[in-house]
């Protein structure tokens, strides 16, 4: 769940030592102009936050868009432990039911659980993550109007679609996308942040409002996670247990693909 709270033009977040790690790490890499800025932690009434630049303070009726990147949303860690200590999740098994009864096994139904590996694996490859290595999470519209409605694959042509309601078709502000698509693909490139974690669960925030300021920010990175010294990710190989690769490269260039063919409409 996310518990964030507003406070003075910063972003309070659960804190979460994985993540805390990370945006440190971030603050000095090439990456730092695509993450909200990072100030420390802070305790508020027993819990610990993460103090994070507000993404959307300053901006007029903003327009919010979250992809959810890479091939994968789970750790390796999940598959190990389904496979050596499975726990069975009935949250997720009642999850999975609501958006497809047909898809829990016999067996799956009488135990009214599943692993959260598997509820992961079967998300994933339900919708375009699995194929494109993004998916759309929510829309957020300037009413404050949420749309979650991309729970099933989407064809290229919704993909597009979405975009384009996403933006209102309008081509200054798609522009504005794309070319900071083209800048992040840049410094992903020569990011020694990004060769040496596996980035898991990690969102693309897309954001605009009416005055047309259009901008794209990396973010949640609970999932995000180093690998051995010895180990460089690619990060545009398919995955296989043990390589640790995310597929986040194959989303991006798909996301920016699709960016694309929405200003050529
Ligand atoms: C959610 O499923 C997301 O996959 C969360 O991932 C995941 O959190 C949740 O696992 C899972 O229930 P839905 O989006 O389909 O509801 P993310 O945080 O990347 O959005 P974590 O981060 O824990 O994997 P649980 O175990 O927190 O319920
Ligand atoms: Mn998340």
């Amino acid at each position: 769940g996310n518990f964030q709270l507003s406070e003075g033009g910063e972003v309070l977040k659960r804190f979460s030592e994985v993540e805390a790690v990370c945006l440190q790490a971030l603050m000095d890499d090439p990456l730092r102009p695509f993450v909200p800025q990072y100030y420390g932690s802070v305790a508020r009434g027993g819990h610990s936050y993460i103090r994070l630049e507000d993404l959307l303070s300053g901006l007029k009726s903003p327009v919010i868009m979250d992809c959810k990147m890479g091939i994968r949303t789970y750790l390796e860690e999940e598959l190990t432990k389904a496979q050596s200590t499975p726990t069975l999740r009935t949250d997720m098994y009642m999850k999975m039911v609501k958006v497809d009864p047909t898809a829990p096994t016999v067996e799956e139904h009488e135990q009214q659980g599943v692993t959260k590996w598997r509820y992961m694996q079967w998300r994933d490859t339900n919708c375009s993550t699995s194929t494109l290595g993004f998916r759309i999470e929510g829309i957020m519209l300037e009413n404050g109007s949420v749309q979650r409605d991309f729970r099933k694959t989407l064809s290229d042509v919704q993909v597009t679609e979405a975009l384009l309601f996403f933006t209102k078709s309008q081509i200054n502000i798609l522009k504005a996308y794309h070319y900071r698509l083209k800048c992040l693909a840049e410094a992903l490139q020569i990011s020694p942040f990004f060769k040496a974690h596996e980035v898991i669960g990690s969102s693309l925030l897309f954001v605009h409002d009416r005055t047309s300021k259009a901008s794209i920010w990396m973010i949640d990175f609970g999932k995000t996670t180093p690998v051995p010294k010895c180990m460089q990710l690619r990060h545009n190989v398919p995955w296989a247990l043990g390589n640790r690769e995310d597929g986040y490269l194959l989303g991006l260039a798909a996301l920016t693909s699709f960016v694309g063919q929405a200003i050529d409409q």
